[in-house]
């Protein structure tokens, strides 16, 4: 990668992985886009261009002003929000996808763009859920990523585009706010823990998903995107994950820091019938014996991390 466009920029991931690749490959060769242009300063303080991904010409438009080898398309509705908007979901993440694909395959770029483990559904192996196996999701979201991951290896197999992936479980950060996802109660519960010292959760007591700390979510995006392609069995796309919790658990570790923060629940039904139709914990070792995946936060370090942030935040 030496000349990357990021779509999505000024999203959860966007917010940080564009600093990040800026700090590796140089600020100028890192083109920022989104349908915004307010939010993350870092992010717009170099290169940025506004655009909407379902505009097509303009995403080809700007890979060639700015001579671009590299595509990361993050730009996507989240589960609950392409749930409760389902045909704009479909426009927005399928249509966003295809150009970014057609793009890439125009001007022969490499690219990435995640999929989730929403593209699980309830007929899945719940636990060590194995990189091959069923996929019948039953959200309007997983519908979207099981046919991006299809539609990835599709234009790998029929173009040569080198397309790679990974399925993200739930990303925590202190950077951006997620917004719209169902895994967010784990990163709300951290600002509340903070501000007042208890917590509504909206996902169940006993809930299991997967999550990861964004530190480990960006390396896993660069080490997959520089990883030997002869040594890739599989591209679109690898099960990665650093942890499973439930909100009991995240609980007694935040409590471990602030001893009388209370938990307690406010179960969205929507939110929660998404999660039981995900995986409780999914196996990781293709991408590890793949291309290296390795996590170093686990669920003790990343609450270190993030109470002391958000703790430095609200000073
Ligand atoms: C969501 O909850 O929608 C995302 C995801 C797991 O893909 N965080």
């Amino acid at each position: 990668m030496k000349k990357i466009m990021v779509t999505g920029a000024l999203g959860q991931i966007g917010s940080e992985l564009v600093v990040k690749l800026r700090n590796v490959y140089g600020k100028e060769n890192v083109i920022a886009t989104d349908i915004r242009s307010f939010g993350c300063e870092a992010v717009l303080s170099g290169p940025f261009e506004i655009l909407d991904v379902t505009d097509g010409n303009r995403m080809v438009e700007l890979a060639k002003k700015y001579e671009v080898d590299t595509m990361i398309h993050l730009a996507a509705l989240l589960s609950a929000v392409a749930e409760a908007k389902p045909l704009i979901a479909w426009n927005l993440n399928m249509g966003g996808l295809v150009n970014a694909l057609e793009t890439s395959k125009e001007l022969g770029l490499k690219f990435f763009t995640p999929s989730s483990i929403g593209a699980f559904g309830p007929s899945t192996p719940k636990e060590k859920t194995p990189q091959d196996t069923i996929q019948r999701p039953t959200t309007m979201y997983g519908v979207n990523k099981v046919a991006g991951e299809l539609l990835c290896d599709y234009y790998f197999a029929k173009f040569g585009v080198d397309t790679r992936s990974v399925r993200f479980p739930g990303l925590i950060s202190y950077v951006a706010p997620p917004g719209g996802g169902t895994t967010d109660y784990a990163v709300e519960i951290y600002y509340d823990a903070i501000a007042k010292g208890r917590y509504n959760s909206f996902i169940d007591k006993g809930t299991y998903m997967d999550m990861m700390y964004m530190p480990d979510a960006l390396n896993a995006i660069i080490d997959l995107m520089e990883a030997d392609p002869a040594k890739l069995k599989h591209r679109n796309a690898f099960n990665i994950t650093a942890m499973s919790f439930d909100p009991e658990e995240i609980a007694a570790e935040i409590r471990r820091h602030l001893p009388s923060f209370v938990l307690g629940y406010a179960v969205d039904p929507v939110r929660q019938a998404i999660a039981e139709s995900w995986p409780n914990s999914i196996d990781a070792s293709a991408a590890r014996e793949e291309w290296g995946f390795k996590a170093e936060y686990d669920l003790a370090k990343m609450t270190t991390h993030m109470l002391g942030k958000i703790g430095k935040k609200a000073i």
